[in-house]
């Protein structure tokens, strides 16, 4: 490994230590030493004592005895194994010395680590030295092995393999909330920027303009998309596939961004210490003078929708960070209208929370006592005040043939009110969406490959489930699922291929009748369809919805009730990670969306053109017979031609879903796991328990057991001979000889039992532990010769 160790090298190479010494390796050797649970670290090291039957006694660091099952104990790794590099080479391979590898790694600064076809990453929460230009420098055009694990190296190789193979690529960055997906997706970006960028200058890093307006695009999405959550002060509150596009040579020519369900109640309601939308703060703490007055800004406290003020964000400052989103659109080029048409909007979303309703004497009908919010919405809005409040108070609503004007109550018009501020904060973002995207699409024609990012919340597991949770886990199903195919069917093609000998053995991870539960059509219909078929079906309710799931799947391998089934709501999945009770409260709701299609209407003939904009196709929209019904809690049967327009949300989110999974089919993907060290923000600590939870729910530590049933290790023949010859000095005649009949030979000279290699037409596969075995006779043999040449350089000098 070539490469400078300054301070960065630490935390990439790691400090050099005992792990080669003779004397650790006796240690470890002579102490008989093991893996036991614990209950605090996860796992500690003991010494076996005595073994008796299915019993060992075992002598713990204090000095203390106790017994405990064979079948407890983990088998502890030499330690010329410490702090590997890829955990697929471990010769023992368990819980325990995956998690004492990582976290060996993790106190070492060293956050990448290989897990056979994964990345792990675990989040150090501090600034590390790792992602200088002099890193990417180092990274560029090197192979996996022949560098220290980085989300560079997974990003080169992709690049490298697009170029090569003319094989499009996806990066796909999973884990909880906080473990760092967002950061590692930058990191791609970033590296690709420099890297694939067709313009080179030796000030910059990045100079190009597609350059600099996709590694600005981002601060625009996350202004509008994330915000600070009890979890995450910079939480992606929605899904992203980022597509980097290319030309034949490897340049960067493009760019699309395609997001999944953005959360947009937030902001309307935020937890306790958390907060809406990094913009709504950005734009009341930044704005001034004559920006603030177009915009119609009020302070903090004067806003509803900001319930508990102005929360702020460690370590950043809202008006900063106001004037850095505007930089950044800037530099995309949005023009002023656009830049006021977008604020109008998130100011106007706040205003909606303050048109307060009061009931009318008769308690019935909803009334605006004080109408100076309304007004402000209007005019930001560019509508007519007196259209906006008949439309909210008294709407006309289609019954059977007629039009009627229908009073509303009080609970209709709140409700209605907060429908529309999440859809027209929804509507933005995905304007801004397209605006992005029409920036960064700008050469289509020339691009040939690309390399998709995806970064996406995992399984998500939480007391209370719903609807979000289970698209979230729908997603991940399918991932999983990914996965498996990749490595399953990729790595027997690739046996084929090789023309070795090798049956798969079938883990039973299928996880087509989990998903099958959820997204089938009929025969039985999945979730998503029983859920449209209520949102359809007349007196329906979020009971009767879970009625017929526990009618329709009763009997489904991956469907349960609930043991203590208190709420009539609940039904469980039992997900690839674990099962989840899901709470379907509000689920029909949630599934229709419903909004008020008369002020919908205002909105598309604003009079401002980016208003219009904003609503031009409302063709799909759920209208107030729906939401009539909605707000008391029952649906109505609709009009037959509405059914055949409208898609519920489940439907568009399975179809973008499937979309995205047909793309990834179609890519070599590459699998990045990111880790959550412990629930504080904090660097340096890492909780056991936590971590492993999270390597169960993501796969690592199932794909490590898969990849051990196979011949993980390949070394083609040329690599092979080149750095092996010296264990079969003289085996090869001097002369030619062809890489595959080298090795053959070499690999007879080492002896080694039949059932660790397989001899392929192009490498040699092994099995894990093998070559670790070999570079260790290398580096022997190496030591040997080198202790040798400098005897006869001092009897020379
Ligand atoms: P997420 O994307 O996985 O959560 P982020 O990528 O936003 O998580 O990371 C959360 C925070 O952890 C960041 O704001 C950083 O402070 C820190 N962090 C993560 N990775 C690194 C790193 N490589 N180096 C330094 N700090 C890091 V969410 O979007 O909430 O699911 O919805
Ligand atoms: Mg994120």
């Amino acid at each position: 490994k070539t490469a400078d160790r300054d301070n960065s090298g630490k935390y990439l190479f790691g400090e050099s230590d005992f792990k080669n010494s003779g004397l650790a390796q006796t240690d470890w050797a002579a102490k008989k030493q093991v893996w036991i649970p614990s209950e605090k670290e996860g796992f500690e090291v003991v010494s076996i004592k005595e073994e008796t039957g299915d019993d060992v006694l075992v002598e713990l660091d204090n000095g203390s005895q106790k017994t405990i099952r064979k079948d407890e104990i983990q088998k502890v790794n030499p330690p010329k194994f410490s702090k590997v590099e890829d955990m697929a080479a471990l010769t023992f391979l368990n819980e325990a010395s995956v998690l004492h590898n990582l976290k060996e790694r993790y106190f070492s600064g060293l956050i990448y680590t290989y897990s056979g076809l994964f990345c792990v990453v675990v989040n150090p929460y501090k600034m590390l030295p790792i992602y200088s230009e002099k890193i990417i420098e180092m990274y560029k055009g090197k192979k996996r092995h022949e560098v220290p694990p980085h989300i560079y190296s997974i990003t080169d190789n992709a690049y490298r393999n697009m170029m090569q193979e003319h094989d499009d690529q996806s990066i796909l960055c999973t884990g909880e909330s906080g473990a760092g997906k967002t950061e590692n997706t930058k990191k791609v970006i970033q590296y690709l920027a420099v890297v694939a960028s067709s313009h080179k200058s030796k000030k910059d890093a990045v100079s190009g303009e597609l350059e600099k307006q996709l590694l600005q695009a981002n601060p625009i999405l996350e202004a509008f998309g994330n915000a600070k959550t009890i979890k995450n002060d910079n939480s992606s509150r929605f899904g992203k596939f980022i597509r980097l596009n290319f030309d034949i040579t490897g340049y960067l020519v493009g760019a699309t961004i395609d997001t999944y369900l953005l959360e947009k109640s937030r902001c309307v309601r935020q937890a306790k210490v958390e907060r809406s939308f990094h913009i709504f703060y950005y734009v009341v703490a930044g704005a001034k003078d004559k920006m603030r007055e177009e915009l119609l800004l009020e302070g903090f406290n004067s806003y509803s929708f900001l319930s508990a003020g102005h929360v702020q964000v460690p370590g950043t400052e809202d008006d900063e960070m106001f004037t850095e989103t505007l930089g950044a659109m800037e530099v995309l080029g949005f023009i002023e209208d656009e830049r006021i048409g977008m604020l109008k909007v998130v100011s106007t979303v706040l205003q909606l929370g303050n048109i307060e309703f009061k009931k009318d004497k008769n308690q019935e009908q909803a009334t605006i006592p004080d109408n100076t919010a309304a007004q402000k919405v209007c005019h930001l809005q560019g509508i007519n005040v007196t259209d906006f409040t008949r439309a909210i108070l008294t709407p006309r609503i289609k019954v059977g043939r007629e039009v009627v004007q229908k009073a509303q109550t009080k609970e209709q018009a709140d409700f209605a009110i907060e429908a529309l501020a999440k859809t027209m904060y929804d509507r933005l973002f995905r304007w801004i969406l397209t605006r992005v995207n029409k920036v960064l699409d700008k050469s289509k024609r020339q691009s040939v490959s690309f390399i998709g990012i995806l970064d996406i919340a995992g399984f998500e597991i939480f007391e209370d489930n719903s609807f979000e949770q289970l698209c979230i886990n729908y997603t991940n199903e399918k991932l999983q699922q990914l996965f498996n195919h990749t490595m399953f069917v990729l790595e027997q093609e690739e046996y084929k291929r090789e023309g070795i000998e090798w049956n798969f053995i079938d883990f039973g991870l299928d996880l087509q009748p989990c998903i099958d539960l959820i997204e089938r059509q009929n025969n039985p219909p999945g979730i998503l369809s029983l859920l449209d078929e209520q949102c359809w079906f007349p007196k329906a309710t979020d009971v009767s919805f879970v009625d017929k799931l526990l009618n329709t799947h009763s009997s489904h391998c991956k469907f349960t009730k609930p043991k203590q089934h208190k709420e009539k709501t609940m039904f469980s999945v039992l997900h690839y990670a674990g099962k989840v009770d899901y709470n379907a409260t509000g689920w029909l709701t949630k599934n229709m969306d419903p909004l008020n299609d008369n002020v919908t209407a205002l909105l598309s003939n604003s009079s401002s053109a980016f208003i219009q904009d904003l609503w031009k196709d409302t063709d799909h929209v759920v209208g107030l017979e729906q939401m009539t019904k909605m707000s008391e809690s029952s649906v109505a049967s609709s009009s037959k031609s509405k059914k055949g327009m409208f898609r519920t949300v489940g439907q568009l989110y399975k179809e973008s879903l499937g979309k995205l999974m047909t793309t990834l089919h179609h890519t070599t993907p590459n699998f990045v796991r990111c880790i959550i060290p412990n629930h504080e923000k904090r660097a340096g600590k890492m909780e056991a328990h936590l971590v492993l939870e999270q390597l169960r729910c993501n796969g690592v530590l199932e794909g490590i057991r898969i990849c051990r049933q196979g011949f993980p290790n390949r070394v083609v023949f040329q690599e092979f001979r080149q750095r092996y010859e010296i264990l079969a000095a003289g085996a090869i005649p001097k002369g030619f000889m062809d890489g595959k009949q080298a090795s053959t030979v070499m690999i007879k000279h080492l002896d080694l039992d039949p059932n660790l290699y397989r001899i392929g037409q192009s490498k040699i596969f092994f099995r894990t532990g093998v070559l670790a075995q070999l570079e260790e006779e290398r580096d022997l043999k190496l030591t040997v010769i080198i202790i040798a040449f400098q005897g006869r350089a001092q009897g020379f000098l």
